[in-house]
């Protein structure tokens, strides 16, 4: 009989505040910066995921392990100090090949240490934000197909070692097979299903376009405040959280653009903008994962605009402007018009802000005095805790091309320059 839990492919969740040995393995030239950020955004998806972090760990390494993806070494440190600390996982911050988790995973057994690499953890987050019935099918599809080839690999492994040990080698392969038909059966009627979803969705899209409906995407790296700025643009009351992959589901909102008189007393007709908020990008999404979110990034593919969200205070700015737009490109959409909204400006102290934005730091009526007297008075704010990542100027003159706009969703700053910038961009697309 074989044992494969076919319901739940991405494992039970009792590890829930399970202990965690993190650890990522980067190549030599990787700057000790980029390094420390790195685990640190590992340390916040674990955070998310629930797990408490016992210890975390870099190895620097020209060429990751054939057999092991860690240097054998560190794994044997890593055994001890997971035994010593009681650790239930081991979460390498790294796309594993199937025979390295395997291996991995033969060492740690005896300690009871689970070995997951980083698909795994954000597989593990996806199930357990993930609400709609879609959202889960699309997960339990990313799963198997991250799942497969390693259940694969790991009959053939135990197949070889039942042939070493003079039992039947044949037993192995022939489960493998049984498997494989299993898995491949369950595949096919996870994508039936989610057909139905994409006929669904697909009609949606065919009566926005016959009613003449725009459409604008919201897309970025995950926190970014997506679901923020859907939330102050419209009345949708999209579930937001300061965690990673808080959004699974697309939400769709509508935004009333008013008809107006121009200044040249020219009549400017209303709009309704449909705007859709989707699940966020993190480096390292393998495309298999991309793929089985199609249906709900179908939206995003289809929309008359993009939004691509970032949040000025990251210090990965760039970084993870690049990722997006990696991802986007995987997608077929590097020509799709696109806007550049740097959001939570609330958070900069306003002199790094862009001119336009800068209020009055003076009460007005009083005159000007000497340097320190804003001090004195305590009209100077206290020193704020972030700061823009990069200099709004400088960000405005980068992406100029996206006709860039600074604003804060939490505090609705210059929305109605987003608005006038979401509308001016439909306008000039559609008339071409
Ligand atoms: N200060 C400040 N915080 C913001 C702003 N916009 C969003 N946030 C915060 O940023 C965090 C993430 O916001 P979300 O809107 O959930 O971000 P998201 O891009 O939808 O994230 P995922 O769905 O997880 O990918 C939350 O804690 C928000 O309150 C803003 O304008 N200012
Ligand atoms: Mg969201």
């Amino acid at each position: 009989m074989i044992f494969f839990p076919i319901n739940n492919i991405i494992g039970d969740m009792k590890e829930k505040r399970a202990k965690a040995i993190l650890i990522d393995v980067i190549d030599l030239d990787t700057p000790k910066d980029e390094a420390r950020k790195r685990l640190g955004e590992l340390e916040n998806l674990v955070n998310t995921y629930g797990s408490i972090v016992v210890v975390k760990t870099i190895q620097r390494k020209g060429k990751p392990d054939y057999e092991t993806y860690i240097g054998k070494g560190k794994v044997e440190e890593i055994r001890l100090t997971g035994k010593e600390k009681k650790a239930e996982i081991l979460i390498v911050n790294n796309i594993l090949k199937p025979r390295q988790v395997f291996n991995l995973q033969e060492i740690l057994r005896k300690d009871e240490i689970k070995v997951w690499d980083r698909i795994d953890l954000i597989l593990k987050i996806f199930d357990k934000h993930a609400k709609s019935t879609e959202a889960k099918l699309q997960i339990e599809l990313a799963g198997i197909r991250h799942m497969g080839p390693r259940i694969y690999g790991m009959g053939i492994e135990l197949s070889r070692q039942a042939g070493a040990m003079g039992l039947r080698a044949g037993a192995g392969e022939a489960n493998i097979e049984i498997m494989k038909r299993h898995l491949r059966k369950h595949e096919l009627s996870i994508q039936q299903k989610l057909k139905h979803y994409d006929l669904i969705r697909a009609g949606h899209r065919k009566r926005r376009r016959r009613q003449n409906l725009k459409t604008v995407a919201l897309v970025g790296y995950t926190n970014a405040g997506k679901s923020s700025v859907l939330n102050a643009l419209t009345n949708k009351g999209a579930y937001v959280a300061d965690q990673l992959f808080a959004t699974l589901d697309t939400r769709v909102g509508k935004l009333y653009i008013k008809p107006k008189i121009q200044n040249n007393k020219k009549y400017v007709k209303g709009m309704e903008i449909l705007i859709s908020d989707t699940i966020g990008f993190i480096q390292d999404l393998p495309p298999s994962l991309i793929q089985a979110f199609k249906s709900t990034l179908a939206e995003t593919v289809e929309a008359d605009l993009i939004l691509h969200i970032i949040d000025i205070t990251d210090s990965q700015i760039h970084k993870k402007i690049k990722v997006v737009e990696k991802i986007l490109d995987q997608l077929g959409l590097r020509d799709k018009p696109k806007l550049y909204v740097f959001n939570k400006i609330d958070l900069i102290p306003e002199i790094q802000q862009p001119k336009e934005l800068r209020k009055p730091v003076r009460p007005k009526g009083i005159l000007r005095a000497g340097k320190n007297t804003a001090k004195i008075l305590g009209w100077e704010s206290e020193k704020p805790k972030f700061k823009a990542a990069e200099d709004p100027g400088k960000l405005k003159r980068n992406y100029e091309k996206f006709s860039p706009v600074f604003v804060s969703a939490n505090e609705k700053i210059n929305l109605d320059k987003l608005i006038e910038k979401i509308e001016g961009k439909i306008k000039k697309y559609s008339q071409t």
